[in-house]
């Protein structure tokens, strides 16, 4: 099941709710990524104290391990790792696809050597869509073929970049017919491709909006394209999808992207941005961005982020007053250089809970009309410097 109702727009920025089986989504939104069913270095009860509404699970690494008998012993993902909001699982294509030389695509699927202990495998539309069943995500992906931006030193043609958008459209059909014989009564979206050409885009887009999915996605930005080139697709595609379904923007982005994202009409992301680059610490604040091992933080007492409500910031209060938390930059810094654990689970937290508060932020300046007012401070504050 899948529920999308449009609560209010703004330009072509759009305010949304997605009721899904596990819950209700407030869009826009951001995904934290849950690859191998857990967000790298954070309980499922912090993700619920900085109230993300959805996160990401991955077909491609589930089924390595622990694989589909134990997921299916424990009735689907939602009770294996413990997190019963909604799930979104994307489908192996774009993680096959970064295997690299390890891989042969062919019209029934991609053939490949499992980079856990080597034994042959083959992954296609129909053992995508059994997998992601018996995952019993909220959000299941169609199996794509991520177009690459270069092969072999040269950029996509315009020929290359038609043939694989054309089998991800194949592959679109035999995944819708796999999922209905299956039952599934969770959402099934389809993945816009076409490279870097807007013309494929636009005819992949129509040939999906024809086999009516609740849900639609532009796959194949971010793949080492230059900034433009996203940045164009970006404000092409989003638009052109039905007003009435939920749109996805796959892998993207910085705090900046996400923002043009939203003016653009996109409803939701994910990024392994905010919790890989935490446990490089790498973390982003409303001032900008802060690198924790420069020697500058080394006796800095102020928090990351002095307008930010996180644990690692602010801390919790406890009911008698008591303050638990609110590091300083100089304690972070430190862990960091000690290679300690609870660096990058505070850094964690920190990034995640800026990337929901950022997405929270614009659902009320939507709200309030106020997004273009937003989208000013927003940048006037990032280019403060923190
Ligand atoms: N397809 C799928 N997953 C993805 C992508 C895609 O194109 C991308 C592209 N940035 C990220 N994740 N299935
Ligand atoms: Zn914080």
């Amino acid at each position: 099941m899948l529920q999308f109702e449009l609560l209010k727009t703004e330009g072509l920025a759009r305010r949304g709710r997605l009721t899904l089986n596990h819950g209700v989504v407030q869009t826009p939104i951001f995904m934290p990524v849950g690859t191998y069913g857990t967000v790298k270095g954070v309980t499922p009860r912090s993700l619920e104290e900085m109230q993300a509404q959805i996160i990401l699970g991955n077909t491609f690494h589930l089924w390595m391990r622990p694989g589909l008998d134990v997921i299916r012993q424990f009735g689907g993902l939602h009770r294996f790792e413990r997190w019963d909001r909604p799930i979104l699982t994307d489908s192996g294509g774009f993680q096959v696809w970064s295997l690299g030389e390890m891989r042969k695509i062919s019209e029934e699927g991609v053939r490949f050597a499992s980079p856990v202990n080597g034994d042959k495998l083959f992954l296609t539309p129909e053992i995508s869509m059994q997998i992601q069943t018996v995952l019993d995500s909220d959000i299941v992906m169609q199996f794509d073929e991520c177009t690459p931006y270069e092969v072999k030193g040269h950029l996509t043609t315009d020929a290359e970049a038609r043939a694989s958008m054309e089998l991800s459209l194949r592959w679109a059909q035999r995944c819708r017919a796999e999922f209905a014989r299956l039952e599934n009564r969770n959402a099934l979206f389809g993945i816009v491709q076409g490279g870097m050409f807007e013309h494929l885009r636009e005819e992949s887009l129509a040939a999906l909006v024809d086999m009516d999915f609740p849900g639609y996605a532009i796959g194949g930005v971010s793949v080492g394209e230059p900034k433009e080139e996203m940045l164009r697709i970006m404000a092409h595609t989003p638009h052109r999808l039905p007003a009435h379904k939920p749109r996805y923007l796959m892998g993207v982005g910085t705090p900046e992207d996400l923002v043009a994202g939203v003016a653009a009409g996109v409803d939701m992301f994910d990024c392994v941005m905010p919790t890989r680059n935490a446990r490089n610490g790498h973390l982003f604040t409303r001032f900008g961005d802060l690198k924790l091992r420069n020697a500058r933080h080394r006796a800095d007492e102020r928090p990351l982020d002095e307008t930010c409500s996180c644990y690692a910031c602010r801390g919790t209060t406890a009911p008698d007053g008591s303050v638990a938390g609110g590091f300083s930059r100089a304690y972070l810094h430190h862990l960091e250089r000690c290679g300690e654990m609870l660096g990058p689970m505070l850094c964690t937290i920190h990034n995640l809970h800026y990337y929901l508060n950022l997405m929270r932020e614009i659902r009320e300046s939507l709200e309030a009309g106020r997004f273009e007012a937003f989208r000013v401070q927003f940048a006037k504050d990032r280019a403060r410097g923190v």
